[in-house]
């Protein structure tokens, strides 16, 4: 079998895919890859790990050939409030590495996963079910690389005949490693704060509905498109996909269900990540993905709070 190489391994979404990836195909068949070097990567230690900046084409290319690789989950990339902060960069990583993965899968025959985001759209798209088609206008140096990116994807499957397939990700939430830069990040920090201080002071205002996934309904949505029948995907370049929707005062109603004396405040919000969740819809519909591959994520706000908590506080991040 042709190996999966993993980019951006050691982030958010990497860390909990690779042991998903080998758990499925075997440690052998998966290579872990990423920007940083860490003396030990505990989650991916059992399989190779390779030090890769995607900006490096060639590196890419080398890679690929020297691993055989078959699939590439594309991973790495610039979240929307720090790409904002840094616009050359997020371009340079964003649409540079997607580029070189691209090439190398055209060249070395691979099928590629690419991640795009809620973000792909704009304050012009619908914000109540925004459709699977519809506007794409948006903002964000962020949302300009998704919404690009999809297009590149969609190219290179009609073009070059390469097997491209990508989501429309929500806000992830998760306890293994922290996301890095996102403006759905607070639904990560609040579960770490409510467990360790029952206080939480929120970067978004109360009432800022978005639609948010659970990492495990996210690894598993990955993975399903991945091996889902080509004859059956229209959309290819990107899914909507959803598993919940909330505000943060409905988030922290339901932590307070667990932790009465949880109290979230909102005298510190950022104007910068506030202004980038107005810009994206309040829900999405995923009619497509769920009729187009079966998308049927398994957890709800309850669901994932209750499991949520129950991760952090055995980290010992909890009271
Ligand atoms: C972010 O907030 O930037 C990401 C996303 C929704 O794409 N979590």
């Amino acid at each position: 079998m042709r190996k999966i190489l993993v980019t951006g391994a050691l982030g958010q979404i990497g860390a909990e895919l690779v042991p998903a990836l080998s758990a499925r195909y075997g440690a052998d068949a998966v290579v872990a890859s990423d920007l940083r070097m860490l003396a030990r990567a505990p989650d991916v230690e059992a399989g190779a790990f390779e030090h890769l900046d995607c900006t490096d084409i060639p590196a890419i290319h080398n890679l690929v050939q020297r691993h055989d690789i078959g699939a590439i989950y594309h991973l790495a990339s610039l979240l929307s409030a720090v790409a904002e902060e840094k616009p050359q960069a997020a371009w340079n990583l964003n649409m540079g590495g997607l580029y070189g993965v691209l090439e190398s899968a055209r060249e070395h025959h691979c099928q590629v996963f690419a991640p795009s985001s809620i973000g792909a759209f704009g304050p012009s798209t619908p914000p109540d079910l925004a459709p699977q088609v519809t506007t794409q206008r948006p903002n964000t140096i962020y949302g300009v690389t998704k919404v690009a990116g999809e297009l590149l994807c969609d190219y290179y499957h009609s073009r070059f005949g390469v097997d491209t397939r990508g989501l429309r990700l929500p806000g992830l939430i998760s306890h293994i490693a922290p996301p890095g830069g996102g403006t759905t990040d607070y639904a990560v920090e609040i579960f770490h704060q409510a467990a360790r201080y029952r206080h939480y002071s929120c970067f978004l205002e109360a009432d800022t509905r978005l639609d948010m996934m659970y990492m495990p309904d996210a690894i598993a949505g990955m993975i399903e498109l991945m091996e889902a029948d080509p004859n059956r995907l229209i959309d290819r370049n990107a899914f909507n996909v959803t598993a919940m929707n909330f505000t943060p005062d409905e988030l922290a109603a339901e932590i307070r269900t667990h932790i009465p004396d949880f109290v979230i405040e909102y005298d510190d919000v950022d104007p910068a990540r506030q202004a980038i969740a107005l810009s994206w819809p309040r829900r999405i519909d995923d009619t497509a993905a769920r009729e187009q591959w079966g998308w049927s994520p398994k957890f709800d706000l309850a669901h994932m709070t209750r499991d949520m908590l129950d991760k952090v506080r055995a980290r010992g991040h909890g009271a």
